[in-house]
């Protein structure tokens, strides 16, 4: 594969397409890549990787009776179950990183382009969970709903749950790349939303969780063989108050290695602003009012409680406090990457899908990808894009819009959107659309348009939402 790309990378289609990226206008779809860099998978397949150990996903909401987390230490700290709870998310949502960031170069020997989804296209599939004798609960399956909800700029929405153990992940996706000094930088705009319902407490409310979406940039362009870095960080809010940061860092940072990441949890938001600054931040502080501004005066608070550190694609460690992770003393295996298989979900045969499916949709383009043929690529490409204009036209002529299938983001200041914005707001996170995880004041969020619904003033926030009742009542697509 290796050599493959090294010979490739001298030929003149890879020459001009660097060419072209060198003064492209962000859209990536319009880049006519050389065959060999184009993948025969679309990015709403890309939904998929969130749940590739389902083991780990579903173990968070099981994970306060069965107490699974090991390994385990000293009572340093007071392990509530919020805390087990925020453990296993962080090891889930680490789990979740080699699939999302490395599959297509296990797979396929690079990264590679993958296929643009055309409004409305849907990718669905189930894991289904064998019930082992005695040994594991009936877990039911685990489903994963993904729809493209926006062609300019390409949106796609998704949804995985089971039902069986009440654990569901919603979010969306979209991108925005630039390109400079041989690289190409992408920005990721949308969240995921992780719950846990509590189904025997029916006094207590969910737990949820806010996940944000790291940027990333394109390596090894000059070579010919690309691979995703992340950049910046994810934070994990949850409304239990645990607040974990995850940085991320590639080869010359904290280890030197690839893939590093360092993982801070704190009891919350403001003990990591205390830890950070010193002291407490203006917004904490003023939040931090009456009975929980005692706890702010205890120092153990602010420090961190878990440090867990080491390579999201192979082995991390976790570690108690900041200065044993420095000198990588007292540390216990916290996630190795490398030792567990990704888990594929089940995708019905092509002949049993529905038109709108992509693996069906694409099937076409797909094969003229394997056979390398560009040609074919081109007119097969050409013939899906003609009958999309066809359909947007029609739509022209009867004035009507394209209606989304299982999601909609028209829902402002809703209750489903109250999560989100409780949990941006409880760690100062711009409810805005805006790059994944920018805080409330960054120049993003400051240039961003506030724009108000007029009624009570209150911001408009517009976040694609999976709507449970338009999969109830689905009856063409089945899993
Ligand atoms: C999509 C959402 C997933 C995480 C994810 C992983 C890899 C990203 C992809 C997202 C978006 C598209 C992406 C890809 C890596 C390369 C590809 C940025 C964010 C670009 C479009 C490919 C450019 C062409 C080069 C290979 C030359 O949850």
């Amino acid at each position: 594969e290796s050599s493959k790309s090294s010979s490739t990378a001298n030929s003149s289609s890879w020459t001009s397409f660097l060419k072209s990226i060198a003064n492209f206008n962000g859209d990536l779809s319009s880049l006519t890549a050389p065959p060999f860099i184009l993948s025969p998978v679309s990015l709403t397949e890309y939904s998929q990787y969130w749940a590739e150990h389902p083991d780990l996903l579903l173990s968070i909401n099981n994970a306060v009776n069965k107490n699974t987390f090991e390994p385990s230490f000293p009572s340093v700290v007071e392990y509530t179950p919020d805390l087990v709870k925020m453990l296993h998310v962080v090891r889930w949502f680490i789990s979740t990183l080699k699939s999302q960031y490395c599959s297509r170069n296990e797979s396929m020997g690079t990264e590679k382009k993958p296929l643009n989804p055309f409004l409305g296209e849907l990718f669905v599939g189930k894991w289904e969970h064998e019930q082992n004798g005695s040994v594991t609960a009936d877990l039911g399956d685990t489903v994963c709903l993904s729809e493209q909800v926006s062609h300019h700029p390409p949106i796609t929405a998704y949804s995985i749950f089971n039902e069986k153990t009440n654990v569901s992940l919603e979010g969306y996706n979209q991108i925005k790349s630039t390109f400079s000094s041989a690289s190409l930088s992408v920005k990721q705009y949308g969240h995921a939303l992780l719950r846990c319902k509590n189904k025997e407490q029916q006094e207590q409310k969910d737990d949820t969780f806010l996940i944000t979406l790291p940027s990333l940039h394109i390596e090894g362009l000059l070579l010919a063989a690309p691979f995703v870095e992340l950049d910046s960080k994810s934070y994990i809010q949850s409304s239990s108050g645990y607040f974990a940061i995850i940085e991320y860092s590639g080869r010359g940072y904290f280890s030197g290695k690839k893939n590093s990441f360092k993982c801070k949890i704190y009891k919350s938001y403001e003990s990591y602003i205390y830890d950070k600054e010193g002291k407490p931040s203006s917004s904490a502080s003023q939040e931090a009012s009456g009975s929980s501004s005692e706890k702010q005066n205890n120092k153990e608070d602010k420090k961190p409680l878990f440090v867990i550190s080491g390579q999201w694609s192979g082995i991390s460690n976790i570690y108690t406090s900041s200065s044993d992770e420095k000198k990588r003393k007292n540390g216990q295996v916290f996630y190795d990457a490398s030792r567990v298989a990704a888990e594929h979900l089940h995708v019905k045969p092509i002949e049993k899908q529905n038109p709108w499916e992509s693996r069906r949709a694409w099937e076409k383009v797909a094969n003229a990808i394997k056979s390398g043929d560009y040609n074919l690529i081109h007119q097969e490409k050409s013939q899906l894009e003609e009958e999309q204009r066809m359909l947007r036209l029609s739509e022209q002529e009867k004035n009507t819009t394209w209606k989304t299938r299982w999601f909609d983001n028209s829902s402002i200041n809703s209750v489903q959107n109250e999560d989100f914005v409780s949990l941006a707001k409880m760690c100062n996170l711009s409810v805005k659309n805006v790059p994944s995880g920018t805080r409330v004041g960054d120049k993003y969020d400051t240039h961003a348009s506030a724009s108000t619904d007029g009624s009570n003033g209150d911001e408009v926030v517009k976040h694609w939402r999976f709507v449970k009742e338009n999969w109830a009542n689905e009856t063409e697509i089945t899993l």
